[in-house]
């Protein structure tokens, strides 16, 4: 497992890491502005027969008792499922969500089975593992090579996966998965194809910010089997923590290289990993559950 640790660390780090978290201020469903949702077009019988071709269409479905309704344009996204609410607000503004597997339709780990290593769905195969730059003086739990859920899960749920540490002062710390990593003395990051999902969701609490990040074969390091050459700067996401669960939904059309390392094109078919790093100089103690594609 160290080579699997050691390569999740060389890949985080990426060389200097300079820059603070990119804020990841929601996701934008579409790029529109921030008009509100367009309660006219909901539920509402129109006297004037144009009023509804005013930009903003709204859908509402109805699916085992949940309820999704979508406006475009700009709008609010509000889906219910399964007793889970997910409200979404683009336009620059903030994405919270809370609820029980939201959109998810395949689940990589929810941390039932009590063990380190991933859902075998759809061919993934990866363990879990912890990385953070090895600063004199830094703690991390779990070690990098115990690395199992703890308890309590989120929605009730019996396991979550748990990291805490402070004393990291080069670029930080932070917990991941390999999607396609037989893990042991064969351990190599193969890249793993989801380019049939929109993006991912997980629930996650905790303290502070962290970036979600996604290496695909171009932001990973030739060393780990990639072909970044130098300064590997990973997709992601910063999401913004609390102490209460929250689910997030991490659109792949709005996730972006920090800026610091080299240019890549976002590539959904040659992901490796999803790392939930955060920043040098912090204290942190943050959980995620409930990690899928949607
Ligand atoms: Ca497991
Ligand atoms: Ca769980």
């Amino acid at each position: 497992m160290s080579l699997t640790a050691l390569a999740a660390a060389g890949c985080a780090g990426g060389g200097d890491d300079p820059n603070a978290f990119a804020t990841f201020n929601g996701s934008s469903i579409d790029g529109g502005g921030n008009d509100e949702a367009d309660e006219s077009d909901m539920g509402e019988e129109s006297s004037d027969s144009g009023a509804e071709d005013n930009g903003d269409t709204t859908t509402t479905t109805t699916d085992g008792g949940g309820t999704t309704t979508t406006t475009d344009g700009g709008g609010t996204t509000t889906t219910t499922d399964g007793g889970g609410t997910t409200t979404t607000t683009d336009g620059g503004e903030t994405t919270t969500t809370t609820g029980g597997g939201g959109m998810i339709t395949d689940m990589i780990d929810d941390f039932e089975d009590g063990d380190g290593a991933l859902i075998p769905n759809d061919g993934r195969q990866g363990y879990w593992y912890t990385f953070n730059d090895a600063s004199v003086g830094g703690v991390q739990t779990p070690p990098e090579n115990m690395v199992v859920p703890a308890q309590p899960g989120a929605n009730g749920s019996n396991y979550a996966l748990q990291t805490t540490g402070s004393g990291f002062t080069a670029w930080g710390a932070g917990i991941g998965i390999d999607l396609n990593n037989i893990g042991g003395m064969m351990a190599s990051k193969d890249p793993y194809n989801a380019s049939g999902y929109s993006g991912i969701m997980v629930m996650a609490r905790g303290n502070g910010q962290v970036r979600v990040s996604m290496p695909t074969v171009a932001t990973l390091p030739v060393a780990e089997g990639g072909s970044c050459a130098a300064d590997c700067d990973p997709h992601g996401m910063v999401i913004n923590l609390s102490p209460g669960w929250q689910q997030f939904a991490l659109p792949f059309a709005s996730m972006s290289q920090e800026g610091w390392g080299t240019p890549a094109s976002w590539d959904a078919s040659t992901v490796v990993s999803v790392q939930f790093k955060v920043n040098q100089n912090v204290d942190f103690d943050f959980s995620v559950d409930d990690l899928g594609f949607y």
